[in-house]
C-alpha cells in the first residue's frame, strides 16, 4: 500500500477511515428483542431518557413537582420534554441535540417539529428489522450490555435462555456484590447459596459459586462494576474484602477482565430516578493497588470525573495490564471528549478504546457514535497532520488499523493479552 505523500490526500484518507470505520460499542444499557421491554426504544424513550429528564428540572415551572412529573404516562413526560428542551428553550445541550441527531440519521426532518409525525414513524417499525438497520446506521459490529444477575427481571429473562443475537454480548454487572454485600448476600440465598450478610469464607466460596454460575449463563466479554469516589482498596471495608475474596479470583478463574466504573455519587437527588446520580473524584490509588496487588488480572477502566482522567492516563501507562475506555456519562460531552482524547492519544498512543455509547435507549448509539466520529476526525486529522512534518508517510492501511484500535481494535487485543 502506497504511503500518503500529500497531506490534502492524508486528511481526507484520514476522515474517510473514521467514518467508515466499524465500531464494537463495548458499553451499553441495551437489551436483546427477547428480553421485553428491557430494550428501550422509540421517540417517546429517547425524550425521558434520564439526561433529559434532569434537563427538564433545570428549566421546568415550579408547579411541575417530580411527583408530579412521574405520574404522568411517558407520551405526557415527552410532550414536556419536548416542550420545554426543544421548543422553548433551543435544543443545545448535548442530549437535546442527540435526538435531533437521531431523527436526522433516521431519515426524519427534525425541522418540521413534528412529534405526532415522528411518533407515526417510530410506531411502524417492526424491531426485528429495526435492530439490524439501527446497528448498520451506527456502523457497529457489535455491542457489549449491561447484564446484572441482581435485577430479578433482568436475571428471569437469562435464566429461560431466550434467543439473543450474537452481536449482542454481555458483560456481568456486579455492583451490588462490591458495594452492598448485605445486599447481595440475601439476594444470592435466595436463589439457594449459602451467603450470610456478615460475610466470611464460606459466603465468599458461594459467592464464587453464584458468580461462576451466571459467567455460564451469560459468557460476559468481562466483569463490571460501577464503584464511589471513595472506594478505597484495600481498606478494611467488605468491598475490599469481596474484590480479593469474590471479585478477583473470579476473574483470574475464567480469564476475564474486571471493568471499574469509578466515581459515581449514587441518588444525589433521589426524586429524579436515575437522573439522579452525581460525580465525584475518585482515590485512584484504590485503582493503582489493585493493578500493583494483581498483575495477573487485566483491569479496565473508565472514571466518570474529569478531573481523574490525566491520572488515569498515566496510571494506564504504568500498567500494561490496564485498558482505559470510554468518555463515560458525564464526560461524554464533546468538550471533555475533545480534552480526554487528544491527551489519551498523547500518552497512549492507539492503546486504549475512545468511546462507548452507555446507550440506555437504542436509537442512541447512532447519536451518539455520529458525534464521537466527528470529534474524532478533527482529532486523527490534526495528529497525522503532526506526524506528516516529521516526515513520517503513513499509508491508507496503516491509518485503518489505527483507527479501528481506537474504535474496539485495541480492546479486542487487551482482551486476548
Ligand atoms: O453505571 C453505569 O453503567 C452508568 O452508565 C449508568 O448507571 C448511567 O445511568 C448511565 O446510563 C449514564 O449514561
Ligand atoms: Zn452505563
Amino acid at each position: 500500500m502506497p504511503q500518503l505523500n500529500d497531506p490534502a490526500a492524508l486528511e481526507s484518507a484520514v476522515r474517510q477511515t473514521v467514518a467508515g470505520t466499524t465500531v464494537s460499542d463495548i458499553h451499553t444499557h441495551l437489551f436483546p428483542p427477547s428480553h421485553g421491554k428491557l430494550l428501550l426504544w422509540g421517540i417517546d424513550e429517547l425524550l425521558v431518557f434520564h439526561y433529559l429528564v434532569s434537563e427538564l428540572f433545570t428549566v421546568a415551572p415550579r408547579g411541575l413537582t417530580y411527583k408530579k412529573f412521574w405520574s404522568l404516562s411517558k407520551a405526557a413526560q415527552a410532550d414536556l420534554v419536548w416542550e420545554h428542551l426543544f421548543v422553548r428553550h433551543g435544543p443545545l445541550s448535548e442530549s437535546t441535540r442527540g435526538v435531533l441527531t437521531t431523527l436526522e440519521k433516521l431519515g426524519l426532518d427534525s425541522g418540521q417539529r413534528d412529534l405526532s409525525g415522528y411518533r407515526r414513524w417510530f410506531a411502524a417499525q417492526k424491531l426485528q428489522d429495526y435492530l439490524p438497520k439501527v446497528m448498520k446506521l451506527a456502523n457497529m459490529d457489535y455491542l457489549i450490555m449491561t447484564n446484572n444477575p441482581f435485577v430479578a427481571e433482568e436475571a428471569g429473562y437469562w435464566k429461560a435462555g431466550l434467543p439473543v443475537q450474537a452481536y449482542l454480548k454481555t458483560a456481568l454487572r456486579i455492583d451490588t456484590l462490591i458495594v452492598n454485600w448485605p445486599a447481595a448476600a440475601k439476594a444470592m440465598k435466595a436463589s439457594g447459596y449459602k451467603t450470610t450478610p456478615a460475610g466470611g469464607a464460606a459466603s465468599f466460596a458461594q459467592a464464587r459459586k453464584f458468580l461462576a454460575e451466571w459467567v455460564k449463563i451469560l459468557k460476559p466479554v468481562y466483569l463490571a462494576a460501577s464503584l464511589p469516589p471513595d472506594f478505597a482498596y484495600p481498606s478494611p471495608a467488605m468491598s475490599s474484602k469481596v474484590m480479593d475474596q469474590v471479585v478477583l479470583p473470579t476473574a483470574k478463574q475464567f480469564g476475564l477482565p474486571v471493568a471499574m466504573m469509578m466515581g459515581v455519587r449514587k441518588a444525589v437527588n433521589p426524586a429524579l430516578g436515575d437522573a439522579g446520580d452525581g460525580v465525584g473524584e475518585s482515590d485512584m490509588t484504590a485503582l493503582q493497588n489493585l493493578l500493583v496487588k494483581h498483575p495477573d488480572a487485566k483491569f479496565i477502566a473508565t472514571l466518570l470525573s474529569r478531573v481523574n482522567q490525566h491520572e488515569l492516563c498515566v496510571l494506564a501507562r504504568k500498567f500494561g495490564h490496564l485498558h482505559v475506555e470510554g468518555c463515560w456519562w458525564f464526560t461524554n460531552m464533546p468538550s471533555i471528549i475533545e480534552e480526554m482524547t487528544r491527551m489519551r492519544i498523547e500518552l497512549l498512543g492507539t492503546a486504549f478504546t475512545a468511546q462507548h455509547s452507555d446507550a440506555r435507549v437504542l436509537e442512541q448509539v447512532i447519536y451518539k457514535w455520529a458525534h464521537t466520529r466527528a470529534i474524532l476526525a478533527d482529532i486523527l486529522a490534526e495528529k497525522y497532520r503532526d506526524l506528516f512534518a516529521t516526515g513520517w508517510r503513513p499509508t491508507e492501511a496503516e491509518i485503518r488499523r489505527d483507527v479501528r484500535a481506537l474504535l474496539g481494535g485495541s480492546f479486542e487485543e487487551f482482551c486476548k493479552k
